[in-house]
């Protein structure tokens, strides 16, 4: 009798132990900035996902987008004693002291979207390969414009690792003989603010009169561009492409400020950030080349080397919207 009281008690315990940790087990997303509809969107995603799961979502984003702002939220989420991390990154490197931090102290910490360096992450969640990204947005420019004259680059902050690599791929593409009469004039930084963005572009348009397309690899500066290129009739004469989200641009792609732009669901890179983060803490993957796992109504998903050093799980590839599919995206994302 007693012996079997003992052993309700202990089961009982064992089991409120067991159903605490799954209830506290929390886990964070840090976006770049507050404000920001695809940070929004990529954020949503990860809380579905999260949820899908029975487990709690933190969404965290700074009103600045800088790395400063971040570390005070990172050092927040150590002292929550949080499961995982998906950092979202202002920097590269200015995050990795206090990402170390929180790894020692038992958190699962990899970047999504704008990664962080590979010291200081398990792995990474990238959206869509880096060097098709850069490859594409020169590709489109040059169709867009016939082959010559003048462009900018229109980015986001100028330490944005995301911006900073596709930006150094759409270089690269520059260099080849076909691109010999493209000539790129500026890369201007919106810093993913809107105002910011508008300034940006109408500096752009005052310094190079010549100027025949903007690239803009973020969705803000994008929107902020269109804006721009439509209230000052410019139609035609400057032409915009990208990376935007079809809910802002559909209006500048069938005024044809914009004839096509790229863009993959931010949606799902949130949710798929969210089965990383699971498979992290459960120990099913360690962040390792050849690791496999589940992401649910994605399908199976492994990781793979990253260019940058580190190891990476790639979303697929960017999606391409113009006139004739932008219709079916607009409410979509
Ligand atoms: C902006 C952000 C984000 C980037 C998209 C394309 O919203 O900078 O990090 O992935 O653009």
């Amino acid at each position: 009798m007693r012996k079997s009281f003992v052993k309700t008690v202990m089961v009982l315990a064992i089991m409120t132990v067991a159903a605490t940790s799954l209830v506290a087990q929390k886990y964070a997303i840090v976006f770049k900035n507050t404000g920001n509809p695809y940070g929004e969107k990529q954020m949503a995603g990860f809380k579905a996902g999260i949820e899908e799961q029975k487990f709690e979502a933190i969404l965290r984003a700074p009103d600045a987008p800088t790395a400063e702002a971040q570390i005070q939220i990172i050092d927040q989420l150590i002292a929550q004693k949080v499961a995982s991390i998906c950092i979202v990154g202002n920097d590269f490197d200015a995050l990795t002291p206090v990402l170390k931090k929180a790894a020692a102290a038992g958190i699962k910490v990899f970047s999504l979207d704008s990664s962080v360096n590979p010291a200081a992450r398990l792995t990474h969640v990238n959206q869509a390969d880096s060097v098709k990204i850069g490859q594409t947005l020169i590709q489109g420019a040059y169709d867009m414009i016939g082959g010559k004259g003048e462009i900018a680059i229109l980015s986001a902050t100028s330490q944005a690792s995301n911006q900073n690599l596709w930006i150094d791929y759409m270089k690269k593409e520059l260099t080849l003989p076909k691109y010999k009469d493209v000539k790129l004039v500026k890369v201007a930084y919106g810093d993913d603010l809107r105002d910011k963005s508008v300034s940006e572009t109408e500096g752009l348009l005052k310094s190079f009169p010549n100027l025949k397309c903007i690239i803009a690899p973020t969705t803000v500066g994008i929107a902020a561009a269109g804006k721009v290129i439509t209230d000052k009739k410019l139609i035609g004469k400057v032409f915009i492409t990208g990376l935007g989200l079809p809910s802002e641009m559909a209006s500048y792609i069938e005024n044809k400020a914009c004839p096509y732009m790229y863009l993959w669901n931010p949606i799902d890179v949130g949710y798929l950030g969210a089965f990383t983060a699971t498979a992290l803490v459960s120990g099913k993957i360690k962040g390792a080349v050849g690791d496999k796992f589940s992401a649910s109504r994605l399908g199976a998903y492994a990781v793979t080397k990253a260019p940058d050093g580190g190891t990476e799980v790639l979303l697929g590839p960017p999606f391409k919207f113009d006139a004739k599919n932008i219709g079916d995206w607009k409410t979509v994302y």
